[in-house]
């Protein structure tokens, strides 16, 4: 199985694919494309028919969108979804909520794990996503959250979907209250989590358009 992902320090989609397989135990070749460079357009479609990023293929079929690969991933390694039938009814509501929304966060709040913008990006439209956010965290862990210290209580997609958020956290320095607050703190200290920084830190590659505020 190949992974196609993009720079680990800006591409928010990738990691949550990426994590995914890690968290699910699926063995795979990653191929890591830096983003908007000269080439890396031609470079992506040679894999992915979108042309985004992340893109799985797999004995020849070819998975594109991050959520698609995670269901996908999920067919293999079915402990990623949890088990119960509620629980994952709304793990997969707060996924495609995650998948569609938070539009302003996303822009104002581009994840750019290097970087130190503590107070940046708080418009009201930034603050009421971050409200949102932190009151789907509240409520998946007191409501699911028994079995262990992620949102549905063992590592699910749900929490791929959202790892990119607890980075968008930790740059611009957002501090959730109460359990949202702890799961941010056990996502950022998962093993995984920690890979994937630790090799966005080692990259070099810098794209202006994401450095937005300096
Ligand atoms: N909905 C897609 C979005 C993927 C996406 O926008 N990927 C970005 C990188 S994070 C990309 O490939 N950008 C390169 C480009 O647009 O040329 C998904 O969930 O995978």
């Amino acid at each position: 199985m190949k992974l196609i992902i993009g720079n680990k320090n800006y591409s928010s989609w990738s990691l949550r694919a990426w994590l995914a397989a890690r968290a699910g135990g699926i063995g795979f070749e990653e191929i890591r494309i830096p983003l908007f460079i000269p080439g890396s357009r031609e470079h992506i479609l040679s894999h992915s028919p979108s042309g985004k990023v992340p893109c799985l293929i797999d004995h020849g079929l070819t998975v594109w969108d991050s959520l698609a690969i995670c269901e996908y991933l999920a067919e293999k390694a079915p402990q990623l979804w949890p088990a119960d039938p509620a629980a994952r009814a709304v793990g997969r509501a707060v996924s495609a909520e995650m998948h569609a929304g938070f539009q302003n966060l996303r822009q104002r709040m581009g994840m750019n794990i290097r970087k130190d913008y503590a107070g940046h990006g708080r418009t009201p439209e930034v603050e009421a996503d971050i409200a949102r956010i932190t009151a789907i965290w509240n409520d998946c862990r007191k409501r699911f959250g028994q079995g262990g210290p992620y949102l549905f209580g063992a590592f699910s997609i749900a929490d791929a979907m959202y790892a990119p958020v607890c980075f968008r956290f930790q740059t611009y320095a957002v501090k959730p209250e109460g359990a949202a607050g702890d799961y941010l703190a056990t996502m950022l200290a998962d093993p995984h989590m920690q890979a994937w920084q630790q090799a966005a830190l080692a990259e070099t590659e810098i794209i202006p358009a994401e450095d937005v505020y300096g």
